[in-house]
C-alpha cells in the first residue's frame, strides 16, 4: 500500500515492563534478577538500567521506545532533586539515542505510583498534590522535547474515584480539563510539536477511571476544547476491560479523527484484569490493522508493546522472543489486512449495504433535505420489504481464507 512494513508499524518497546518490572505480584517476589539492582545508589541503578534498555532496543532493532519519568530516574527527596535526577538521565538517554538511532515514540509522567497520588494526580481533591502533578508533568514534557519525542501521553490510573460518596466528580473533571490545557500550553510554548495522547482505561487501579473508554475521552476532549491537540492512545487490553473489543475502540477513535497511537498487547479471556500479554493473535492484529489502514495510518503514533512477559518466563531471552513474536503477529496482521482491503470483496460488501443512502430519497435524507413527516410518507411506498442478510458467516469465512 505504498509504504514499508517498518513505516506502517512503528514499533516501540517500553521501559517499564521490561526494565522495571521484576515479576513481583501480590503473592510473591520477583523472578527476574536485574544486574543493575546490585548497585546501592539509586542513580547508579538508573544508569545501569538505561544501559541495559538501550542494549536491548538496539539488539532487537526496534525503532522506538517509550518511558515514564520514574522508570528512567528515581524520585529525589525534593521536587528539585527529582528534576535534577531526570535531567541527568535524559542527557545520557540522548547520547544513547544518538549512538544507536533508537528514537522516542512518547514520554509520560507517572502520576500513580507514589502514595502522594492515592486520591489522584490532576484530579486530587488537595490542590497541593495537583501542584506536584504539575511539577512532574512539566519536567516530563521538557524531557520528551529534549529527547525528540513524537508524542506525549497521559494515562490517568488514579484519575478517577473509589467511591462517589466522597467525590465531587464534576469538579475533578473540570480540574482535569484545566490541568491538561495548562500542560498543552506549556508544551507548545516550549518546543513540543508532537501529539498529546490520552490513554483510556475503565478501571484498575481506580475503581472507576474518568478516561473510561474511547467514546468517553472523545466527548471529554471536545467538551474541554482539547480535541485539536490531543488524540487517543488505544490499548487492546484496556478495550476489553471496558467491555469492548480492541477493534471497537480503534474504530471509535478513528471515526472521530482522533486515532493517535496504540499500546499493543492483549488480555486473557478468563482473567478480568490488565494482564498486558504480548500480542500473538493474528485474527486480532488483522482486524486492528484493517482499521488502522482505513484511518490512513497512525501518523506520529506507533505500536508500543505495553506488555510484559509472564512471571514464570524468567530467561533473559524470553524478552526477545516476546517482542519478536509481537512484531511478527502485527506484521502478518498488516499483510492480511492489506490483502483483505485490496483483494477481497469485504470493502465492497460493506459499501453495498449502505447503497440506499447514495441515491434518490436516501441521498436526500443524508443531505438533510427531508423532514420526519417526509420519511413517514415514504414508508408507505416501502411496504413488504425483503430481508437483507448481513452475511456475517460469509465474511468470517472470507477472513479465514486470507489468514
Ligand atoms: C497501564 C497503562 C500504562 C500507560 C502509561 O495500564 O497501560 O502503562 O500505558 O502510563
Ligand atoms: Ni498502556
Ligand atoms: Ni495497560
Amino acid at each position: 500500500m505504498g509504504k514499508t512494513l517498518e513505516e506502517h508499524l512503528r514499533f516501540a518497546a517500553c521501559y517499564w515492563h521490561s526494565f522495571c518490572g521484576t515479576g513481583q505480584d501480590p503473592f510473591g517476589s520477583g523472578t527476574r534478577d536485574f544486574p543493575w539492582d546490585s548497585h546501592t545508589d539509586p542513580m547508579d541503578k538508573a544508569k545501569g538500567r538505561l544501559d541495559a534498555a538501550f542494549e536491548f532496543f538496539s539488539k532487537l532493532g526496534v525503532p522506538f521506545y517509550c518511558f515514564h519519568d520514574r522508570d528512567m530516574s528515581p524520585e529525589g527527596n525534593t521536587v528539585g532533586e527529582s528534576e535534577k535526577n531526570l535531567r541527568t538521565l535524559v542527557a545520557l538517554a540522548k547520547e544513547r539515542q544518538q549512538a544507536t538511532g533508537v528514537k522516542l515514540l512518547w514520554g509520560t509522567a507517572n502520576l500513580f505510583s507514589s502514595p502522594r497520588y492515592m486520591n489522584g494526580g490532576a484530579t486530587n481533591p488537595d490542590f497541593r498534590v495537583v501542584t506536584h502533578a504539575a511539577a512532574q508533568v512539566k519536567c516530563a514534557i521538557e524531557a520528551t522535547v529534549e529527547l525528540g519525542g513524537q508524542n506525549y501521553v497521559f494515562w490517568g490510573g488514579r484519575e478517577g474515584y473509589t467511591t462517589l460518596l466522597n467525590t465531587d466528580m464534576k469538579r475533578e473533571l473540570d480540574n482535569l480539563g484545566q490541568f491538561l490545557r495548562l500542560a498543552r500550553d506549556y508544551g507548545r510554548q516550549n518546543g513540543f510539536k508532537g501529539t498529546y495522547l490520552i490513554e483510556p482505561k475503565p478501571m484498575e487501579p481506580s475503581k472507576h477511571q474518568y478516561d473510561f473508554d474511547a467514546a468517553t475521552v472523545v466527548g471529554f476532549l471536545r467538551a474541554q476544547g482539547l480535541d485539536q491537540d490531543f488524540k487517543l492512545n488505544i490499548e487492546a487490553n484496556h478495550a476489553t476491560l471496558a467491555g469492548h473489543t480492541f477493534s471497537h475502540e480503534l474504530q471509535v477513535a478513528a471515526d472521530a479523527g482522533l486515532l493517535g497511537s496504540v499500546d499493543a498487547n492483549r488480555g486473557d479471556s478468563q482473567n478480568g484484569w490488565d494482564t498486558d500479554q504480548f500480542p500473538t493473535d493474528i485474527y486480532q492484529t488483522t482486524e486492528a490493522m484493517m482499521i488502522i489502514l482505513g484511518a490512513g495510518g497512525l501518523g506520529s503514533g506507533g505500536l508500543n508493546f505495553d506488555a510484559k512477559v509472564r512471571r514464570n518466563s524468567s530467561d533473559p531471552e524470553d524478552l526477545f522472543l516476546a517482542h519478536i513474536g509481537g512484531m511478527d503477529a502485527f506484521a502478518r496482521g498488516l499483510e492480511v489486512a492489506a490483502k483483505l482491503l485490496e483483494q477481497s470483496p469485504l470493502r465492497s460488501m460493506r459499501t453495498a449495504r449502505y447503497r440506499s443512502f447514495e441515491e434518490g430519497d436516501g441521498l436526500r435524507f443524508s443531505k438533510g433535505e427531508l423532514k420526519l413527516q417526509d420519511l413517514a410518507k415514504l414508508a408507505e411506498k416501502h411496504e413488504n420489504l425483503p430481508l437483507i442478510s448481513g452475511k456475517q458467516e460469509l465474511i468470517e469465512n472470507i477472513i479465514n481464507q486470507y489468514l
